[in-house]
């Protein structure tokens, strides 16, 4: 715990770890309780903690918070630690939570199996189940052992989220074999999905109809579907493949709106909105906005836009719905810049034949014209990247003048740019000679190798790129794969801040796997006036479509046409490039 103004989800998350090691330890179960309703009425308020504390506000007013929990927010306000979860985090390994949570566990069965096996987490209890250890232990047996087998696959599985183009598949998927229903009348996807998030935790289906049951007759009859989890009149839940679960709920007309809205989120979101509400004497629920002092009064719920409209606010686009930008005085402003699709003109990143991509220079071409781009960059690897074949210098040169020569063919409309994907080493040079680097209209500068490295060191080769003369970009600037790499380490201020103080771009690279920067740091970028550039790193004629997963994250960031390179046309493009 390091001393920050500590935010509510924060604090109430160590009041749940508080509870959870509590239990583990066999406490009693009324104090137990007391942190899980102190943690579930923390998370709930529209006030930071801290900021009432500052105001010497009476914590114990609050519904759920009694004296004790609102000493110890104190402490740890104030402080930044709470010497009892310290304690108790070391005498309980912390990833005994996770056990715990295994269906079938549960806290005393977790600490026999601390006790007995030294079970600490999923992948040590996984081994003594396999080996049998478990089924040893009194009060286990082989029963139990094969049971929590097969819900460790479950809980591991589940712990997965879906990437959101994977999401994007299921979702189409879904919406064809619900076109066969003529009792639906309206039908969205809702919660992260729509919010386009990177991942999805699971996906939720809200449909109005007259005739709920024949919509969940036709939900059941969904290929994927392994397992009805729960199915009641107006609420069905499903497991599919992989554990990833599916809500459906079929909700009224009137109230389409008020359901949308409170099913889209997010929960801090929505947390907001509420309170919003509330000082207007309205009170904001999935069925519709009503007055507080008459609840049968809806005086909202059929669509969103009025649903918003009567708590004062525009209607805020579902990317922005995370509680970071959207209540701000600006936040008008900001709908009617905040980019989209069709503002991208050119794509700065793709492969070809010449390196690891699947197709030539001519056919990337052809099929982003065709996508109504007016430019690309070609950016092959250089030959540090020996597995994909990178070009050296003499090889980087010659597909330049292939490029002038195709160039010379096209009508002017449409151009590739001569680009380059340069390595930066590990030592922090780059990988191909400066005197080859000044022919290129378009250098990207990448680390794809020497990623253990410290800090420091990453930071600094990033940093001499950034200085690099005839550098324009970095792309993908954590290095992070989604669910499978973390980022490396870097002081990602150091590098926005000399982005900007040598005027070149940072990428948000759209790769559904990478989406790098992501959405947080693309909105520290642009808010220090560093220019983003949205791009592809397509390795095939398919891969120029993923260009959307990119804009998302920048609508998610909050950003503008203007934040971004890419969105300018040809000329406007020429003429950047021509003063860099
Ligand atoms: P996910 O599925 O983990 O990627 O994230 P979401 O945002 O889709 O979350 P999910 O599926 O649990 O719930 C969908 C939306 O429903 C969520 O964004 C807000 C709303 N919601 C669900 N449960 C609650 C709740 O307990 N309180 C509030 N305020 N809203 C909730
Ligand atoms: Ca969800
Ligand atoms: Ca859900
Ligand atoms: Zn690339």
């Amino acid at each position: 715990m390091t001393k920050h103004r500590i935010r509510n989800d924060e604090l109430a998350a160590l009041f749940e770890e508080m509870a959870d090691l509590l239990e583990l330890s066999g406490e009693n179960p009324f104090r137990i309780r007391a942190y899980r309703h102190g943690a579930m009425a923390i998370a709930a308020l529209a006030d930071p903690v801290a900021d009432l504390i500052a105001k010497d506000f009476d914590l114990t007013s609050i519904e759920g918070i009694g004296a004790t929990l609102a000493e110890k927010s104190k402490v740890i306000v104030d402080t930044g630690h709470l010497p009892q979860l310290e304690k108790l985090r070391s005498e309980i390994p912390t990833t005994l939570r996770d056990i715990m949570r295994v269906p079938g566990l549960g806290a005393k069965k977790a600490m026999a199996l601390y006790r007995e096996l030294g079970i600490c987490d999923l992948t040590s209890l996984r081994e003594a189940c396999e080996q049998g250890a478990v089924a040893a232990i009194k009060g286990f047996g082989t029963k139990t052992q094969a049971s929590i087998l097969q819900n460790l696959g479950i809980v591991e599985k589940a712990a997965k989220r879906l990437s959101i183009d994977a999401a994007d598949t299921l979702a189409s998927r879904l919406r064809e074999h619900f076109a066969d229903c003529p009792e639906i009348e309206q039908i969205e996807f809702a919660g992260s999905y729509r919010r386009r998030k990177e991942t999805i935790g699971d996906l939720d289906i809200l449909v109005t109809s007259q005739s709920p049951k024949k919509v969940m007759d036709r939900f059941a009859e969904f290929p994927a579907i392994q397992e009805v989890l729960a199915r009641g009149d107006t609420k069905m839940s499903v497991r599919i493949s992989d554990a990833f679960q599916i809500d459906l709920r079929v909700v009224e007309p009137e109230a389409w709106g008020a359901a949308l809205q409170y099913f889209t989120g997010s929960k801090e979101h929505n947390v907001h909105v509420r309170s919003l509400a509330k000082s207007k004497g309205l009170k904001v629920n999935e069925y519709g906005v009503f007055d507080t002092h008459d609840e049968t009064r809806r005086v909202a719920g059929r669509d969103e836009q009025e649903v918003y409209r009567v708590i004062g606010l525009p209607w805020i686009p579902p990317e922005l719905r995370e509680n970071r930008c959207e209540f701000g005085v600006d936040i008008k402003d900001r709908i009617k810049n905040l980019i989209q699709l069709t503002d991208i003109r050119g794509d700065l990143h793709m492969h070809t034949t010449a390196t690891d991509g699947e197709n030539s220079i001519e056919e990337m071409a052809a099929r982003a014209q065709e996508m109504g781009l007016a430019y690309i960059a070609i950016t092959d690897h250089s030959k540090r990247v020996t597995i994909a074949r990178g070009l050296d210098d003499a090889r980087a040169i010659a597909q330049w003048r292939q490029i002038d020569a195709i160039n010379k063919k096209l009508d002017g409309s449409f151009h590739i740019f001569k680009g380059i994907e340069c390595d930066i080493l590990e030592d922090g040079s780059l990988d191909l000679s400066d005197e080859c680097l000044e022919k290129a209209d378009w250098v990207t500068a990448s680390v794809h190798f020497g990623t253990r490295q410290s800090r420091e060191q990453i930071t600094d080769r990033i940093l001499g790129a950034i200085r690099h003369p005839s550098v324009h970009s970095i792309s993908h600037p954590t290095g992070r794969l989604i669910s499978r790499r973390n980022p490396y380490e870097i002081d990602l201020a150091a590098i926005i801040q000399a982005a900007k103080e040598f005027d070149k771009c940072l990428e948000i690279n759209a790769n559904p796997e990478r989406l790098d920067l992501n959405d947080i740091m693309a909105s520290s970028a642009a808010e220090a006036g560093v220019l983003l550039v949205i791009n592809t790193d397509a390795h095939s004629l398919s891969n120029l479509a993923l260009m959307q997963y990119g804009v998302s994250v920048a609508r998610r960031g909050g950003l503008s046409k203007e934040n971004v390179l890419n969105t300018r046309d040809l000329q406007a493009m020429r003429s950047w490039l021509q003063k860099h």
